[in-house]
């Protein structure tokens, strides 16, 4: 049994504890925060008694195979690095850093360690993404050459988390980053990317909107577009929606999961809906399906010696296109991959 310390007691680490007690082969077995509520509120609801308020101490006097950072991105290189100087294997929770310089340093760290490095992208796992995955592998649309990945909500998020209405960085950094993911994911690595971003909640100091448009290569494009400020007839969140066509056919990934292929004339529909976990609540039980997905991953290819799908490698090539995002919005071109992942 692979024994794990949480970092990070906050809003979404309860989603974490609960996918680490449902993992096979992991346990937790240390939590830390800074704050004595959150602390004293996780360890009493998930039964672990080794609780410390330093990283530092934790780790000099915890026996540990890996640890698992749940706090926001400016404490993410400060924690990776101790860990690895530990020689643990590091979860890093997305966005992987404040910056793609600290993103790239959390990397070369681990490998200087020999650590294994995994960051916590979790949207590709929902299990709707990896049906719609397995449905382009099996080439029934053909060769696909436009995607389009989609999230608009008007869903408060600041009530949960605050922070998100206080940074210069707000929907791209925090959410466009699930998209570009997921773009990566289904239509492969970007070779360059142009934007527009925009405010429209007053309240808040970041930017809410953000439409991207991605060359994925061998003319393959897409569009990633995500909004705060889009107030459907039905509030979608957190579902990410999903056009893609193919020389042979489409397919959609339309409201509450109902995915529809169109193929050689003939159309199929599929409920490719997310599990309700036990401890799941709606909406955000896609969510928290993929987080046990994800940290199963992650014990299996600790287990196997794998790299993670999203290693700290792979994930630089998405935080890449954050950082893109915001360059080519600022300076009104097209930002080449290259000039950024050398
Ligand atoms: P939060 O502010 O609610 O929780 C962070 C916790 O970390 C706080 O309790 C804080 O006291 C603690 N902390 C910060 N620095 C620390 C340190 N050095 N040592 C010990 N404790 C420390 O934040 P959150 O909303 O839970 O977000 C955490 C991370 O999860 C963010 O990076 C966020 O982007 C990410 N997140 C991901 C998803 C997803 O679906 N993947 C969803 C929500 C949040
Ligand atoms: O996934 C996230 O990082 C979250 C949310 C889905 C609310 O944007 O912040």
């Amino acid at each position: 049994m692979l024994r794990g310390a949480l970092i990070g007691c906050g809003f979404f680490a309860i989603n974490h504890l609960h996918g680490w007690r449902d993992a096979r082969g992991a346990e937790i077995v240390a939590i830390c925060d800074r704050s004595p509520e959150r602390l004293r509120l996780a360890g009493e609801q998930f039964g672990i008694a080794a609780r410390y308020s330093d990283a530092a101490e934790m780790l000099a006097r915890e026996a540990l195979d890996f640890v698992d950072i749940a706090t926001t991105a400016p404490s993410h290189r400060a924690l990776a690095e101790l860990a690895a100087s530990h020689g643990l294997a590091v979860i890093c929770q997305k966005p992987f850093a404040p910056i793609l310089a600290d993103a790239k340093a959390i990397v070369a760290s681990c490998d200087k360690a020999g650590v294994p490095l995994m960051v916590h992208e979790n949207f590709r796992w929902q299990s709707p993404m990896q049906k719609v995955k397995a449905v382009l592998q099996a080439g029934e649309i053909g060769e696909v050459f436009w995607g389009r990945v989609s999230f608009r909500s008007a869903y408060d998020v600041f009530s949960g988390q605050p922070y998100l209405a206080e940074g210069e960085r707000f929907i791209v950094e925090d959410l466009g980053i699930h998209a570009l993911d997921i773009a990566r994911f289904l239509l492969g690595d970007a070779l360059n990317v142009s934007a527009r971003i925009k405010r429209v909640n007053p309240r808040i100091r970041g930017e809410d909107v953000a439409t991207m448009l991605l060359d994925h290569g061998n003319g393959v494009a897409s569009i990633v577009d995500c909004s705060y400020a889009t107030q459907n007839e039905t509030e979608l969140f957190p579902q990410t929606l999903l056009e893609i066509d193919g020389s042979k056919g489409t397919l959609r990934l339309g409201a509450n999961y109902q995915m529809t292929v169109t193929a050689s004339g003939k159309t199929r529909h599929v409920d490719v809906s997310p599990p309700l976990l036990p401890w799941a609540s709606r909406p955000w039980h896609n969510i928290q399906e993929s987080v046990a997905l994800i940290q199963q991953h992650w014990v299996d290819c600790l287990d196997q010696k794998r790299e993670p799908q999203t290693s700290g490698r792979d994930n630089l090539k998405t935080f890449a296109l954050v950082e893109a995002v915001y360059l080519s919005a600022r300076e009104g071109r097209t930002v080449h991959m290259s000039e950024l992942l050398t």
